[in-house]
């Protein structure tokens, strides 16, 4: 291990950087022009920036509507529409995109020069109700190709998830973790604040072991029962070696991005039925990412992937997690359609 020794305190110095793995990704590949490359660093800035805001505000407790002013009498924005100016503008700015797609903006954003290779969809901050109390919030987005340089259009963004060149998310919580998967692995990156850098922490993530379910259960009048029933088992599950009862934990942040961030990190299964979440900018990343990590991603009948939005903000009900544990509620959704056609 590489040390240094200034004021004899020990510091590393063989750390890997966000850049300089996007670097080497790009070295890979030979027909690389480093757009993408280029891209990525944007994105990775416009996190450093959010990040820089959104501890600014929980710091000055200026959070608040637009049109209220803070200690210093400044206008103070709605952090997410902040966020999402910040995001427009950073990509807009790499000179690498045609096309956006925000949360916060009902149309998709053209952009002029029209000679981008990349549509990036996002959401500048998901889970943003959240930020009063102190919980992690975060940026997810997914990448895609457009299909023709120089003629950019919405069928460029109603396509299959599963055609997304890159996918992520930048949570904001006890530290700023970037995790990107280009499509092989999944690797996670926290902010030094003292360089300004991403700094490799979580190399080639893969789905933990653990029994955790992660839902909303103040909506179970709504569950089906392929969903119902497969809670209950998780909650009253048969007796299992020597009579032994083994419930799982049930743990739930109510934050896409940190819920998400411990299923990847720990295993597990995460499930939003219903249609509140967004396919385009919140299924499709998190759904990459998570089988990127060894694990899988479903309506409870169809791969989550494999979906085509009709709209860019169509929304979809998602289980993703451990793949045993979507295995098994899709078994139920086919147990509940076959005794429905019965
Ligand atoms: P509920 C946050 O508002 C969000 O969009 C996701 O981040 C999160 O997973 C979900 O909604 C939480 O929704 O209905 O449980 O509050």
């Amino acid at each position: 291990m590489a040390e240094s020794h200034s004021n004899g305190v020990e510091t590393r110095t063989d750390i890997v950087t966000l850049t300089q793995t996007i670097l080497s990704q790009q070295q890979q590949h030979k027909e690389s022009t480093g757009d993408l490359t280029i891209l990525l660093s944007s994105l990775a800035s416009a996190c450093k920036w959010i990040s820089n805001v959104v501890r600014k505000a929980e710091l000055l407790k200026v959070l608040g509507m637009t049109g209220t002013t803070n200690v210093q009498a400044e206008n103070v924005q709605k952090l997410d529409i902040l966020s999402n100016e910040i995001m427009i503008n950073m990509l807009r700015g790499s000179g690498k995109t045609a096309i956006l797609v925000s949360e916060e903006n009902e149309e998709a954003i053209f952009i002029d020069s029209k000679l981008g290779k990349y549509c990036v969809v996002f959401d500048p901050l998901d889970g943003s109700s959240n930020i009063d109390c102190g919980v992690s919030i975060g940026t997810i987005f997914g990448i895609y190709k457009v299909n023709k340089i120089g003629n950019p259009s919405l069928a460029d963004l109603l396509r299959p998830g599963r055609e997304m060149v890159a996918a992520g998310y930048c949570m904001y919580g006890s530290s700023t973790v970037l995790v990107l998967t280009t499509g092989k692995e999944v690797n996670g990156y926290t902010l030094d604040p003292n360089i300004g850098e991403f700094v490799l922490t979580h190399s080639n993530i893969k789905l933990g072991p653990k029994k955790i379910y992660s839902c909303n259960e103040g909506y179970a009048n709504t569950f089906d029962p392929a969903v119902k029933g497969y809670i209950d088992s998780l909650k009253f599950p048969s007796p299992g070696f020597q009579g032994k009862f083994t419930p799982y934990a049930a743990r739930y942040v109510g934050s896409m991005v940190a819920d998400v961030h411990r299923t990847l990190l720990y295993g597990g299964v995460f499930l939003y039925p219903g249609g509140k979440l967004r396919l385009l900018y919140e299924g499709f990343p998190m759904s990459m990412l998570v089988e990127a990590a060894g694990g899988k991603a479903s309506t409870g009948r169809q791969r989550i992937l494999d979906l085509i939005p009709d709209d860019i903000h169509a929304r979809s009900g998602i289980f993703l997690g451990t793949a045993s544990e979507v295995d098994e509620i899709e078994r139920r959704y086919r147990e509940l359609d076959a005794s429905n056609q019965a």
